[in-house]
C-alpha cells in the first residue's frame, strides 16, 4: 500500500486531537509504514516484533524496567537526553540517561554519611565537592540523590541479599555547596541480558557491559534539574558501553585516599563539582 494509504490513516484522526498528538502520531505513522515498506515486513515479521513489544511489558516491573532497557541498547534513550539537551544555552555539567534503575525516596543522610548498609565488597570510595549554579556561585539546600550498583552487578532492588535503598542515597549540601558521601568505586557491570534487551544484544552480537558508574540526580524548587551519571576513567567500558551514555566531561579520575581516610578504610577520593 502506498503513500496514499499512510496519508488516509493519518487523516482519519478527528478534530478533538491535540496539535501536539496530531504532529507526534502523523509522523510516527508515517515512520512506522515508510519502515514496514522499505523492508517488506511479513506478517511473520510483524508478528516477531509484536510478541518483542509484549515481552518487555511482561518483564517491566518495579525492579526492572526493560521498556528502559530496549531503549538503551539501540540507544533511544541517549539520543533523547542529548536532544532534551542541545538548545541548553548556559554551560553546565553534562546529563546523562538516568536508565531503569532509579528510586525514588532513597534515605537522608547528613553529609558525608556511608550508603553502604551492608557489607558487599568493593572498595569505600569518599565523594566531594561542590554544587554550583552555571555562573560558579555555590548553591546551598540542593538535594542530591545518588545510586550506584553493588560489586556483583546488581542494584539493591534486584538482590535478595542487599537491604532495602543499599547504596542508595538523600543528600543536601550545606551552605556553602559542600556534599560528600562515602560509597564504593563503581565496578564494570552487565546491564540485565535474560529478556527482551539480552536478546537484541544477542542478535546484535554485543556485549551486556556498561563501565563503572554513579548516578545522579540533583534537584532545587528553583533551579533546572541534573540528572547525569559519572563514569571511571581507568574502566576499559568507559570506551565502549552497551547502551552509549559515556559524555567525556562527566568522565572523572578517582584518587588513591589520604592517609587519615585510609585508616578508616577508604581506599579512593574523587572530588567532583
Ligand atoms: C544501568 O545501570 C544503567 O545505568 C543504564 C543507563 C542502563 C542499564 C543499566
Ligand atoms: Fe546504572
Amino acid at each position: 500500500m502506498s503513500q496514499e494509504f499512510t496519508d488516509y490513516v493519518i487523516t482519519s484522526m478527528g478534530p478533538k486531537t491535540s496539535p501536539k498528538a496530531r504532529r507526534i502520531l502523523s509522523s510516527l505513522i508515517q515512520h512506522v509504514h515508510d519502515f514496514t515498506r522499505e523492508n517488506n515486513i511479513t506478517v511473520d515479521e510483524w508478528m516477531y516484533g509484536v510478541e518483542l513489544i509484549n515481552s518487555i511489558g511482561q518483564i517491566s516491573d518495579a525492579k526492572r524496567n526493560e521498556g528502559i532497557l530496549v531503549s538503551d541498547v539501540i540507544g533511544l534513550e541517549a539520543l533523547v537526553d542529548t536532544l532534551t539537551h542541545s538548545s541548553d544555552t548556559a554551560d553546565h555539567t553534562s546529563s546523562a540517561i538516568v536508565g531503569p534503575f532509579y528510586r525514588d525516596g532513597s534515605p537522608e543522610y547528613p553529609k558525608g554519611a556511608s550508603i553502604i548498609q551492608k557489607d558487599v565488597g568493593g572498595e569505600k570510595t569518599l565523594v566531594s565537592g561542590r554544587i554550583m549554579d552555571t555562573n560558579g556561585n555555590p548553591l546551598a539546600g540542593v538535594k542530591l540523590e545518588v545510586w550506584h550498583c553493588a560489586p556483583n552487578g546488581l542494584y539493591e532492588q534486584q538482590d535478595p541479599d542487599q537491604p532495602e535503598y543499599n547504596l542508595r542515597g538523600t543528600f543536601f549540601s550545606d551552605d556553602d555547596g559542600y556534599y560528600a558521601f562515602v560509597g564504593l568505586r563503581p565496578t564494570a557491570y552487565p546491564i540485565p541480558y535474560d529478556g527482551p534487551a539480552g536478546k537484541l544484544l544477542q542478535i546484535m552480537d554485543r556485549h551486556p557491559m556498561r563501565p563503572g558508574h554513579i548516578h545522579w540526580r540533583v534537584t532545587h524548587p528553583d533551579y533546572h534539574s541534573l540528572i547525569t551519571q559519572i563514569y571511571d576513567r581507568e574502566c576499559k567500558y568507559t570506551e565502549d558501553d552497551s547502551v552509549f551514555a559515556v559524555k567525556e566531561d562527566i568522565i572523572v579520575d578517582f584518587v588513591p585516599a589520604k592517609k587519615d581516610l585510609a585508616e578508616k578504610g577508604i581506599k579512593n577520593e574523587l572530588h567532583y563539582d
